[in-house]
């Protein structure tokens, strides 16, 4: 635990964090003890439990309101996640959490159970709030990283973090339903909404229905083509060519072992016991575990118990009903409401059904310890779980999970998202009272096989599904690849070994980001001391080719990368090449030249708006760097020279990679070049490696037989990934190593 206001801020660095979770909340609470003194201690939720070893692998942060209003936190380490607090005002924490979040999206996606309030003042709160997560989210990543934003609070994160950070990979998912259409089209701001979101790569719901409802009002609003579960979002610049959305169902779940380990302590079973004792031993004990929320259907349960016991199906003597309410959203109006409400009920059943020995219900309006949960969930004959509309709904699969004696019977809403798991659990309709009570009697009297059997199949569905399942089935739709690790992948392996029995290899390497890491000043990078060792002892048998084929204008790759005789060099994305024959230069058209010159001026004026921002001169355009530059000012930048250079220049080429925008009068690219380069050494089979965007040009020339290396995050097409530039050396000393042996294995033929 840490002080929270001691100096952090050290530890806190821009563009450091591979991997970023973005959730209204964090993963901690601040907390004030008697004395005075405050700390941070971990609010022990499913999703930090599910997020905490991706996290800590990757490098991991996470950014969140501390739950504070009016205070500022700097960034700090908790159990190893870095934790970015991102500060919200009194009144921010009325209009855009509990106005718009919890008054207006949280009633208007649960079908309108209560009636949403629109309120043009939380729209602008929410619109701001949501652009401060995005900005924090922004700084922190790092080149190409996957930022996984949570829930229904920061449903424009996305697009806002696309806008300033193209490079990133951005995942959310949504913890509530999406409701359909023709409720969906009440919300004023639904357009902006949609197109929030439509920022993400991969959109995630707890169910099937909720991403078809998406996807039908994306099509509504917009006109979107979507298949399936792909929705093709035109990418704005109006040549036609759109981003691939994924939206998709990814239910969530539990820490199913943490819950049965709990389950099984002997201390929690006795405290079970006490706890059936303390209510007079009934022969059967009813519960309800839920936030009080008007979505948690809490009333038709009390109503459709109170019936059964005035109309003598069930008796106060034997059966008890147990509903923990824990208190929630207490400031938003409704909720008060609610809970005047249900304590009336409980009131008046109390009254007219307890007896002096035994109490209807017991109705306990606070919030309990983990274990004490996990005693009633062991406690409890029949879980009632009667939600209106619920996201998932934890509770119904957290009573399976404990119930490793294999007994208890669960009563399940269908308008909850776990009902479409847990089948056999007792459905049912809770708007339909009478269906309701035949239910919970059916619940009650469920002989003890029938009980076992279906308690062991929900079992192993939770089991099959945990939490762990559901993030990392999330996050490898998300980056096509998981998180990956350092070293280099078995299946790589595999192809490097085949990849190196070929005849002619050609091994095409791009420079920085690959084999040297990057460095703020382009002419300081190297590459590292064992690619360059591994370059030479591929590039010292006649059979093999090596290429180094960088975005750089070749004299300043011959200069930094200095590699070995003999080296092919493709320079200014395949404008330039240095083949055996010599120098391949360029020659520009006095048209091209005009333009080239033109080209300079409007950028050297643009780049001399913010100081850090430098040029670099290619034979045929130039790049615009802004790697200095925090993210937000480097993409305004960029932002303002294309728009600029496209008005006032006709036919140029233009393309983005990491930290830079660059400009050609000469259009040609990777593919192009990695092409030209196979057929000069007539290569039979070829790998290439690289880590920028430009490189996918390269990797979509690829052949079959050919093997394509992405270093690093971010989408790509090619079929494998290292994680760094040592990653990367070690992928050219196994592939030296694997030619060597196929040499040798040649050789040893007559
Ligand atoms: C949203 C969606 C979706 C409750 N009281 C206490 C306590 N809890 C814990 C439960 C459970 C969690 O809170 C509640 O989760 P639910 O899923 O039931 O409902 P929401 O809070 O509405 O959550 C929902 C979920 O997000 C996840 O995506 O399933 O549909 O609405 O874990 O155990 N825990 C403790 N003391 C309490 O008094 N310790």
């Amino acid at each position: 635990m840490h002080a929270p206001d001691s100096e952090r801020d050290d530890l806190y660095v821009d563009h450091a964090y591979d991997m970023i979770v973005v959730s209204n909340r964090l993963p901690v609470d601040y907390e004030q003890g008697p004395d005075g003194e405050t700390r941070w201690r971990s609010s022990p939720g499913g999703l930090v439990t599910a997020l905490e070893p991706v996290m800590r692998n990757a490098d991991g942060a996470w950014i969140g309101w501390a739950g504070v209003a009016d205070r500022d936190f700097d960034p700090f380490e908790h159990d190893g996640i870095s934790i970015i607090p991102v500060p919200l005002s009194a009144s921010e924490l009325e209009e855009y959490y509990e106005g718009f979040s919890n008054d207006t999206l949280w009633p208007l996606y649960h079908d309108v159970i209560a009636p949403p309030s629109f309120h043009r003042e939380w729209w602008d709160a929410y619109v701001r709030v949501n652009r401060r997560f995005a900005e924090a989210a922004a700084r922190a990543a790092s080149d190409g990283a996957v930022v996984w934003v949570q829930d229904y609070q920061l449903q424009l994160v996305p697009r806002m973090l696309r806008e300033s950070r193209p490079d990133l990979v951005i995942g959310f998912f949504n913890h509530i339903p999406f409701p359909a259409y023709g409720i969906y089209s009440q919300l004023p701001w639904r357009r902006q909404v949609l197109d929030g979101l439509l920022g993400a790569d991969v959109i995630g719901f707890q169910r099937a229905a909720d991403a078809g409802n998406f996807s039908r009002a994306v099509r509504r609003l917009f006109g979107y083509t979507t298949r399936g579960t792909i929705i093709d979002v035109p990418d704005g610049r109006g040549d036609g060519d759109a981003r691939r959305v994924i939206a998709r169902h990814f239910p969530i779940s539990i820490d199913a072992a943490g819950f049965e380990e709990i389950a099984r302590r002997p201390e929690v079973q006795e405290r079970a016991r006490e706890i059936r004792e303390s209510l007079g031993n009934p022969e059967t004990i009813m519960l309800g575990v839920d936030r009080l929320d008007y979505t948690k259907g809490i009333r038709h349960r009390l109503k459709a118990f109170g019936e059964l016991l005035r109309d003598g199906r069930l008796d106060v003597e034997k059966a008890t009903l147990v509903q923990v309410a824990s208190p929630s959203r207490e400031r938003v109006e409704t909720y008060r409401q609610l809970r005047d409400e249900i304590e009336l009920m409980v009131g008046r059943l109390n009254g007219d059904h307890s007896t002096l020995g035994h109490q209807a219900i017991a109705y306990l309006h606070h919030g309990y310890p983990r274990d004490e949960m996990v005693a009633l969930y062991l406690a409890a004959d029949v879980m009632l779980v009667t939600a209106l509309r619920d996201g998932m709904n934890l509770v119904a699969k957290e009573y399976v999970a404990c119930r490793f004696d294999e007994d208890g019977v669960l009563l399940l809403s269908e308008f909850t998202g776990a009902s479409d798991e847990l089948r056999q659990a007792v459905l049912v309709n809770p708007h339909d009272i009478e269906g309701l009570k035949d239910a919970m009697v059916e619940a009650v009297r469920m002989p003890k096989r029938e009980r076992a059997r279906r308690m062991r199949a929900l079992r192993r569905r939770v089991r099959d599904n945990d939490v762990a399942n559901w993030s990392a089935r999330f996050l490898e739709t998300l980056t096509g690849a998981g998180i990956i690790r350092p070293g280099v992948p078995d299946v790589l392996r595999a192809a490097l070994a085949r990849i190196a029995e070929t005849e002619r290899l050609l091994v095409a390497l791009d420079f920085d980001g690959t084999l040297a890491p990057l460095v703020d000043r382009p002419e300081d990078a190297r590459a590292t001391e064992r690619a360059r060792a591994a370059i030479e002892r591929l590039a010292s048998s006649d059979d093999t080719r090596v290429a180094i084929v960088s975005g750089r204008a070749l004299e300043s790759l011959g200069h930094v990368a200095s590699p070995p005789e003999g080296t092919l060099l493709s320079g200014s994305h395949g404008v330039e090449l240095q083949l055996d024959s010599g120098g391949v230069t360029i020659d520009l058209r006095d048209s091209e030249l005009a333009k080239l010159e033109r080209l300079a001026d409007i950028v050297e004026e643009i780049a001399a708006q913010e100081e850090g921002a430098w040029i670099e001169r290619k034979p045929a355009g130039l790049a615009l760097h802004t790697r200095r530059l925090s993210s937000t000012v480097g993409a305004a930048l960029q932002q303002s020279a294309r728009q600029r250079v496209e008005r006032e220049i006709k036919d140029i080429t233009v393309r983005t990679g990491k930290a830079v925008i660059e400009f050609a009068v000469r259009s040609s690219d990777k593919g192009e070049s990695l092409t030209r380069l196979r057929q000069h050494v007539a290569a039979t089979a070829l790998i290439y490696v690289g880590d920028d965007v430009t490189d996918e040009d390269a990797f979509a020339a690829l052949d079959a037989d050919d093997v394509g290396v992405k270093v690093g995050q971010g989408k790509s097409i090619a079929t494998y990934r290292v994680r760094s530039t040592e990653d990367v050396a070690e992928l050219l000393e196994r592939l030296a190593d694997a030619r060597d042996a196929a040499r040798e294995a040649e050789s040893r033929w007559p």
